[in-house]
């Protein structure tokens, strides 16, 4: 591939309404889909998140858990897909009035996963469409597992996948908060954004937490860029932004300054 793609990730957090389920948060979508247009990367995945989509739903039927031979389980899971295919037009569409050539991909058409990571990826479409000039359009969902039956692959999980395979340039990573933080900032008022960050620091603040016994008291951000390190591994960086926030993805697609967390191999 001869551009090196951008990897964008939307959080299912800023595309919907959380507390409400099905609701989608269609301000922040077009405002995004005319920030992607303005940016006019050349080459560019999307993947965006569940939120009060997919989530409430793979919980109610458990289909992260696996199947476990019930019908209304089995009925859960086509829910579940369902959920995030609605979900998933509505950033298609805004990215198509925006004049962008977006492409749904389905992930639970072409991947298949084992204990919950993802062992095979048709990837030749995907492929294809970035080579074509088109801007796909992925989405955490609930796809089919060879040890399970089926499950949930996150969208986080499916961006460091899609980094590593397509040689990608850098990802970015729109939430609900400017970053990492020390602390979880929805809770805690001392907590500080960590504005740069390298691997071997996330490793040491993962094994701090680890032998003080506590949770990921970043509000489970800390756990997230678990995900990506493979790929910053490999020296593709990643920067973590308030998606809500107008213009920042604007501006971390274009390189420009942003508040967030730059995450590099270091
Ligand atoms: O919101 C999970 O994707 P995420 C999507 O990126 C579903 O964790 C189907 C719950």
């Amino acid at each position: 591939m001869s551009v090196k793609p951008v990897i964008l990730k939307l959080g299912g957090s800023v595309i919907t309404r959380k507390e409400k389920p099905l609701t989608a948060n269609l301000r922040a979508i077009r405002r995004i889909a005319s920030e992607i247009a303005s940016a006019e990367t050349a080459s560019l995945v999307v993947v965006h998140g569940g939120g009060s989509f997919g989530h409430p739903l793979a919980k109610r039927y458990a289909i992260k858990e696996g199947y476990k031979g019930r019908s209304s389980q089995a009925f859960g899971f086509a829910q579940t897909h369902q959920a995030m295919v609605t979900v998933n037009k509505l950033v298609v569409d805004a990215l198509i009035s925006q004049n962008i050539p977006a492409v749904a991909v389905s992930p639970s058409s072409c991947i298949v996963t084992k204990s919950g990571r993802i062992q095979t990826m048709m990837e030749e479409p995907l492929k294809k469409l970035l080579q074509t000039g088109f801007v796909p359009v992925l989405y955490g969902d609930a796809v089919l597992d060879l040890d399970l039956g089926f499950t949930i692959l996150s969208g986080d999980q499916l961006i460091a996948y899609l980094a590593m395979r397509l040689n990608a340039e850098r990802i970015i990573v729109g939430i609900d908060v400017n970053g990492l933080y020390t602390a979880d900032p929805k809770t805690d008022s001392s907590a500080r954004l960590v504005k740069h960050v390298t691997l071997k620091e996330l490793r040491n603040m993962r094994q701090q937490m680890k032998e003080a016994k506590v949770p990921d008291v970043t509000g489970g951000m800390l756990g997230k860029i678990a995900e990506l390190m493979p790929p910053i591994e490999k020296g593709i960086t990643a920067l973590i932004v308030n998606a809500a926030k107008p213009k920042n993805i604007y501006k971390a697609l274009k390189g420009e300054k942003v508040t967030g967390t730059f995450i590099e191999k270091g």
